[in-house]
C-alpha cells in the first residue's frame, strides 16, 4: 500500500465511490484511484517542459534559459505540446462527427438496419440553413444533402467550414479578421501536427494562433456535426426523467453497461435490448431480462433521449465492473481505461470492444457495423446473457438519484416561451434584470488526482447560491446528477432567491443537463441564440458567462476550452496547467500561460486560466460576471431585490386571513 494513500472520503464525495473502493482493497485489487497514488505525475512533463518530438531528445528544460538539443525554448515547448493535445482532442471529437455523418448517408440510402431519421424537423432545419432545397423533398434526399454536405467538412481545403454561419456576425467577422477560420477540419489538425514536426513553426503565439484555428474546426465543426446528426437519427433531446449512480445496477437482471461516447451502437443496444427475442433469451437465462445502464458520455447520450440510466461517469468504470453483477461492459471509443480488461478478469465481467478504431488485448471483440447494427446489437446482448450464469459474488451500492436530463437549445428556446413564440427573451430578461446574475457552463471529466465529483459539485453549488444558472455536459452533468441537482425540487433549496423564482416559473431544476462531450456545441448555440435575442450584447464575449472545467483530465476538454475562448468566453480549468512551467527555475516559463489569457483576450474577448483553488475559481467567475454587467451597463446584481414572488408568494398567501388576502389581492380590504 501506498505510504500516503488517501482514505476513501478523500477520493471521491461519492457514498457509492467509496463503498466501491473499499470493496477494491478487500479483494486486493487496484483501481485509476489507488494507481494515481502509486504513481507520482511527472513534475517536468506536467508543467509542459518536456519536449519528446524527435530523436535528438526529450529534452526536459529545468534549469533558468535552457533550450532544447535543436535550441527550442521552454515557451515554444509548451506551445507544441499545448496545440498538439488540442489537435487530438479535435480530432477525437471530430471523427466522432465523421462517423455520424457517413451513417447519416447509409440511413438516407437505406443501407442500414434499424436506423430511421427520427427527427425530421431537425433535419429540415438544419438544411435549410446551409441552403439545401428542402421543399417537395423526401427527408431521405435531404438527408443525403446534407451528409455529403457534412462530409466534405473534415478534407475541405479551402473556403470556411459550413457551420461557422451558425456563429454570431461580430464573431465570424472577427476569426475572418484574425486569419483562423477554419478550413476544413482534418486540414486544420493535420496543420497542428506539420508546424509541430521538429524544425518548423517556433514563435509560441503563432502556434498557438493555429491553436485556435484547430478547435474552432471541432466546436463549429466536428462537433456540432456530431450534435447535429445525432439528434436527426435518435431524437432531439427533451426533458425525460432519468435516474444515476452505481444503484441502477439490478441484482436480478443482466447488466449490461455501454461506456464511450458514440451513440451509434449504444442506441441500437437500447432497442434490441428491448426486443421480446432477446428479453425471452434473458428469462431462459434465468434473469429477469436485460438491465442496461451507460458510463461517460455514451451514458448522456442514452439518458438524454431514452430515460436509460447512468451508472456514472468517468471514475465509476472500474467501479461498476467492482460489483461483480456487471455481464458485459461494451465499449465504443474515448476515455476507456486500458485497466477494465484485467479488472474483469477477476470477476465474470465481459470488456466488449466494438469500433474498428478501438482494441483492448484481452477484451473481446465484436465489430459494430451500422449496416448490420440490429443483428449485432442482439449479438452482444446475448453474449451478456450467456454470462449470467457466471455471476459470482455481487454488491451493488445502494445509492442512486433521480434526475431530469434533456435540455437541449431547441428545448430551452421552447421552455421558455412555448411552441409559438419560442425565444431566449425571458432568459435574456432574467439575466438583464439581475434575477439571474449570470450563466456558468461546468462541463469535462473526473481526474483521480483530485475527489472525484468535489470540484464539480461544490462549485456548482457555490455560484448556485450567487443565483447563476448553469449548464453542463459530460462527466460533470453526471456528477451534479449523483448529488440530486438536476431533479427540481431537492436542488431548489440549494439556490439563490432570483434563479429559484425563475426555476419555479418555468418548471426547469437549477442545473441543466445539456448532454455529452461533443454537445458543449449546444451551449455555443445558446450563447448565440442569447447573442442574436439582444440585450446582452452583440457578441458572445459580452455576456455574463463563463465557463469551466474544474476535474478536466482529457485532451478533448482542451480543445473544448480552445474553441470557449475562441467564441469569446472565459474559460477556467481546475486541477494542474499542463503548461505551468516551474517559474522558480525557468523564469519565462508562463508566457505560454500568459498569452491564452491576456493575450487571447485581447484578440478574441475570451481567456484560458488554470486556477487550483475552487474558491478562486468562484471568487474568478462572480468576477467576470459582475465585470460583463457592468460594461453592459445592467444593474448590479443584488439578491436582496429578488425572492418575493413564485412559490414563496403562495405561501405566504396561504398562511394569511381572508382579509389579507384580499388587501394583498386588490390592494384594499375589501368588506
Ligand atoms: Fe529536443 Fe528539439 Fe527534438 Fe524537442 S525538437 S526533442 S527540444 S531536440
Ligand atoms: S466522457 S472526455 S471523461 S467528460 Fe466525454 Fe467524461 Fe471527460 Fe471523457
Amino acid at each position: 500500500m501506498a505510504k500516503d494513500k488517501r482514505d476513501y472520503e478523500d477520493f471521491s464525495i461519492d457514498p457509492a465511490a467509496q463503498e466501491m473502493l473499499s470493496r477494491a482493497d478487500k479483494l486486493g485489487v487496484d483501481t485509476a484511484f489507488s494507481r494515481a497514488d502509486e504513481l507520482s505525475p511527472c513534475n517536468i512533463g506536467g508543467a509542459g517542459m518536456c519536449c519528446k518530438i524527435c530523436g535528438m531528445g526529450p529534452c526536459r528544460l529545468t534549469k533558468d534559459g535552457q533550450t532544447g538539443v535543436c535550441g527550442a525554448t521552454i515557451d515554444t515547448i509548451q506551445a507544441r505540446n499545448f496545440i498538439r493535445a488540442i489537435a487530438a482532442g479535435a480530432a477525437a471529437h471530430s471523427d466522432h462527427g465523421r462517423d455520424l455523418a457517413f451513417t447519416l448517408k447509409a440511413v438516407a440510402n437505406d443501407e442500414t438496419e434499424g436506423y430511421y431519421i427520427r427527427d425530421v424537423a431537425k433535419l429540415r432545419i438544419v438544411a435549410a440553413s446551409y441552403g439545401i432545397n428542402i421543399e417537395k423533398r423526401s427527408p431521405e434526399e435531404i438527408a443525403n444533402d446534407l451528409a455529403d454536405l457534412y462530409i466534405s467538412q473534415f478534407g475541405q481545403q479551402r473556403g470556411k467550414v459550413a457551420c461557422v454561419i451558425r456563429a454570431p456576425k461580430n464573431r465570424q467577422k472577427l476569426w475572418e479578421d484574425q486569419g483562423v477560420m477554419p478550413r476544413g477540419v482534418d486540414r486544420e489538425i493535420v496543420e497542428s501536427l506539420h508546424r509541430t514536426h521538429i524544425g518548423d513553426d517556433q514563435d509560441p503565439e503563432h502556434i498557438l494562433r493555429h491553436a485556435i484555428r484547430t478547435a474552432l474546426s471541432d466546436g463549429w465543426g466536428g462537433s456540432l456535426i456530431a450534435t447535429d446528426i445525432s439528434d436527426i437519427l435518435f431524437g432531439t433531446p427533451a426533458p425525460i426523467l432519468g435516474q444515476a449512480n452505481l444503484g441502477v445496477l439490478k441484482e436480478d437482471m443482466v447488466n449490461v453497461v455501454v461506456h464511450g461516447h458514440e451513440p451509434t451502437l449504444s442506441q441500437m443496444v437500447v432497442a434490441a435490448s428491448q426486443d421480446p427475442e432477446i428479453i425471452e433469451y434473458a428469462k431462459a437465462a434465468g434473469a429477469k431480462g436485460v438491465n442496461l445502464s451507460g458510463i461517460c458520455c455514451t451514458a448522456n447520450e442514452i439518458l438524454m433521449r431514452q430515460g436509460i440510466p447512468a451508472a456514472g461517469n468517468f471514475l465509476h468504470q472500474e467501479l461498476a465492473i467492482l460489483t461483480g453483477a456487471v455481464e458485459a461492459m461494451v465499449v465504443d471509443v474515448q476515455c476507456i481505461m486500458q485497466a477494465l480488461v484485467k479488472l474483469a478478469e477477476k470477476f465474470h465481467t465481459k470488456v466488449i470492444t466494438t469500433s474498428p478504431k478501438v482494441k483492448i488485448k484481452g477484451a473481446v471483440h465484436i465489430e459494430f457495423d451500422e449496416h448490420r447494427a440490429l443483428t449485432i446489437a442482439k449479438q452482444i446482448l446475448r453474449t451478456a446473457i450467456d454470462n449470467y450464469k457466471n455471476r459470482g459474488d455481487i454488491q451493488i451500492p445502494k445509492a442512486v438519484e433521480d434526475l431530469i436530463p434533456g435540455f437541449s437549445h431547441e428545448y430551452i428556446n421552447y421552455m421558455l416561451g412555448g411552441t409559438y413564440r419560442a425565444s431566449f427573451r425571458p432568459l435574456n430578461d432574467a439575466i438583464m434584470t439581475g434575477r439571474i446574475r449570470g450563466v456558468a457552463a461546468i462541463v469535462g471529466c473526473n481526474n483521480p488526482r483530485s475527489k472525484q465529483d468535489y470540484l464539480h459539485t461544490y462549485v456548482t453549488k457555490e455560484l448556485l447560491k450567487n443565483d447563476v444558472l448553469i449548464v453542463e455536459t459530460g462527466c460533470g452533468a453526471i456528477a451534479s446528477a449523483k448529488l440530486g441537482l438536476m431533479l427540481g425540487e431537492s436542488g431548489l433549496d440549494q439556490v439563490g432567491p432570483g434563479l429559484k423564482e425563475i426555476c419555479e416559473t418555468i418548471g426547469i431544476p437549477p442545473v441543466l443537463h445539456m448532454g455529452s462531450c461533443v454537445d458543449n456545441s449546444r451551449i455555443l448555440t445558446v450563447l448565440t441564440q442569447m447573442v442574436e435575442e439582444g440585450g446582452l450584447g452583440n457578441d458572445i464575449d459580452q455576456i455574463p458567462a463563463v465557463g469551466l472545467a474544474p476535474e478536466w483530465m482529457s485532451e478533448k476538454a482542451l480543445s473544448i476550452g480552445t474553441y470557449c475562448v475562441a467564441s469569446g468566453a472565459y474559460v477556467i480549468f481546475g486541477g494542474s496547467s499542463p503548461i505551468s512551467g516551474m517559474p522558480d527555475r525557468v523564469s519565462d516559463s508562463d508566457i505560454v500561460l500568459r498569452y491564452i489569457s491576456e493575450g487571447w483576450e485581447k484578440l478574441y474577448g475570451g481567456k484560458m486560466e488554470f486556477i487550483a483553488d475552487p474558491d478562486e475559481m468562484i471568487r474568478r467567475t462572480l468576477a467576470h460576471i459582475d465585470k460583463k454587467r457592468s460594461e453592459l451597463g445592467l444593474p448590479a446584481y443584488n439578491p436582496e431585490k429578488f425572492g418575493k414572488s413564485g412559490d414563496r408568494k403562495i405561501l405566504a398567501f396561504e398562511k394569511m386571513s381572508i382579509e389579507e388576502q384580499r388587501a394583498s389581492l386588490y390592494g384594499f380590504a375589501a368588506h
